[in-house]
């Protein structure tokens, strides 16, 4: 293979139903392959490819199971003239046979050169047609990686999968193709440029073409997480009445439209995330459990995400002493008013909604008669943390819901506990004042300082983006 001019290619072949075409479409981020219980559901050689900006980098090749491994390794003993390209003699002797249809379309890419991926369920105990496969893969010659995809999570076999494969192939790795985070899946880029010494340098351009790839995905996903916080913190919405009667009740659907305004922000984020991160038929439906399923005001929202109690007064500081946070209103009620319209709630929301803590209603009587109620911007020094939070998880779960994956995401689920389920509550001190320090300055009537803060904000976010793709946490602090 020449590294300049080639592009690396691998056939994904292996006994029906293993997960060949899930393999594939997580590796080339396409949740449009078909994958299904039914074996035999893939039936032509079809190529995925991973691509930049229509620059193809490697080539995956989903291809039909094996169909009659066994009379294979027995024809292919039998030619000794086959020694030489096995596969090409293969093809070229049943390419007339419909019932070798499969056998024949997974030999074609093999016969053309192309690397192996042998992709066998680990969670079952091997059998004699499998021994057989190997050895045909092994009789190809071609550079070929084993791939262990325990379906359903059973290690019993696996050990046994492993010397087995050690005997045919150059390497081996364990990867579940439904369950591989972002990481996962860069580590398997990794392995696959050992896979043959002369293959290493256009692997290694791949990879990188890849790495950088995603770091311009991550700054236009930080850049779309920025602008939402910008939005949200300059957010304000009003409405008229005429109706002195009519004001609680106008007041209550400022609000309703105020946290819709919101949630709509947070929707075209989570819609830029996916296009980025090539969800196109990801529907998430979270279980009760997930902190997603929740809306954004809600008591238990900002129970479990955004700062702690501690932490929020250490920002509210930062804040500065002018803006006087009452801090037992800031907690003790937060379970009501803005967060919830139920009737029996309305009598403190009326307090509640007219405080400073929150995205407050303002209320102005004109002289002609009627008031013009208005809501935010919203300066609770939380807001913006338990926004963010919500962000971030939402990135977490895109960038590593497999493509393969066709259940519904199940994001993380915090059921009983009182602890905080985000990230800001866990960031180092430095971080969460520095993100302090930006919110305050976004919130600034001067344009240039809201600038400046912008893009640092950015560049804040496409750091930690980075750090959360590539499993390079900060370590907790407990505080
Ligand atoms: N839980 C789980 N299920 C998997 C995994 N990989 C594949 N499956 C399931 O196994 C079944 C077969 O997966 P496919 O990816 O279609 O397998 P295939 O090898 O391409 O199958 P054929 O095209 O029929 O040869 C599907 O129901 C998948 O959802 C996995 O890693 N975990
Ligand atoms: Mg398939």
């Amino acid at each position: 293979m020449n590294p300049d001019t080639e592009i690396p290619t691998f056939a994904v072949v292996g006994h029906p139903n293993e997960g060949k075409s899930s393999v594939v479409a997580t590796l080339s981020e396409d949740d449009a392959i078909r994958i299904s219980d039914f074996p035999g559901e893939t039936t032509v050689c079809s190529d995925y490819s991973v691509r930049v900006d229509d620059r193809i980098l490697i080539r995956f090749l989903d291809t039909p199971g094996f169909q009659y491994p066994r009379e294979t390794l027995e024809w292919m003993q039998q030619h000794p003239a086959a020694d030489q390209h096995p596969a090409r003699a293969f093809v070229d002797a049943f390419k007339k046979e419909a019932h070798r249809h499969h056998d024949v379309e997974l030999m074609i890419p093999m016969a053309a050169g192309a690397g192996i991926i042998y992709v066998v369920d680990g969670s079952r105990p091997m059998r004699q047609n499998d021994l057989c496969e190997m050895e045909i893969l092994r009789m190809m010659g071609n550079p070929r990686m084993a791939l262990i995809n325990p379906k359903d999570g059973e290690e019993t076999f696996l050990q046994a999968w492993k010397d087995a494969c050690a005997k045919s192939f150059n390497l081996t790795r364990t990867f579940n193709a439904h369950r591989a985070s972002f990481s996962e899946r860069m580590a398997l880029f990794e392995s696959l440029k050992r896979i043959h010494q002369d293959w290493e340098p256009a692997m290694v351009k791949a990879v990188e073409a890849f790495e950088c790839d995603w770091k311009h995905r991550n700054r236009q996903a930080a850049q779309s997480i920025s602008a939402c916080l910008v939005q949200a913190l300059e957010l304000r919405t009003e409405a008229r009445t005429e109706d002195r009667n009519g004001e609680e009740t106008t007041r209550l659907e400022l609000v309703q439209s105020y946290q819709d305004a919101v949630a709509d922000l947070e929707k075209g984020v989570q819609s830029v995330l996916r296009r980025l991160y090539r969800h196109r038929a990801f529907q998430p439906s979270f279980s009760r459990q997930s902190v997603l399923r929740e809306d954004l005001f809600t008591e238990r929202t900002w129970r479990l995400l955004g700062l702690s109690r501690k932490q929020i007064i250490i920002a509210a500081a930062i804040l500065g002493g002018g803006a006087g946070f009452k801090l037992d209103l800031l907690f003790a009620n937060l379970s009501f008013g803005f967060f919830t319209l139920s009737t029996a709630a309305l009598a403190a929301a009326g307090t509640w909604l007219r405080g400073e803590h929150m995205a407050r209603v303002t209320v102005k009587r004109l002289r002609m008669g009627g008031v013009i109620l208005s809501v935010g911007p919203n300066r609770n020094p939380q807001f913006p943390f338990v926004l963010l939070d919500r962000l971030l998880l939402y990135y977490e779960l895109v960038i590593n819901w497999a493509h393969a994956r066709q259940d519904a995401p199940q994001a993380r689920v915090q059921v009983e506990d009182e602890e905080k389920a985000g990230f800001s509550a866990r960031w180092k001190r430095a971080r969460r004042d520095r993100f302090a320090r930006l919110f305050k300055r976004l919130r600034s009537g001067k344009e240039t300082t809201r600038q400046e803060a912008l893009q640092e904000l950015q560049a804040e976010l496409e750091a930690l983006l980075w750090e959360r793709s590539h499993g390079r946490d900060e370590p907790f602090e407990v505080s």
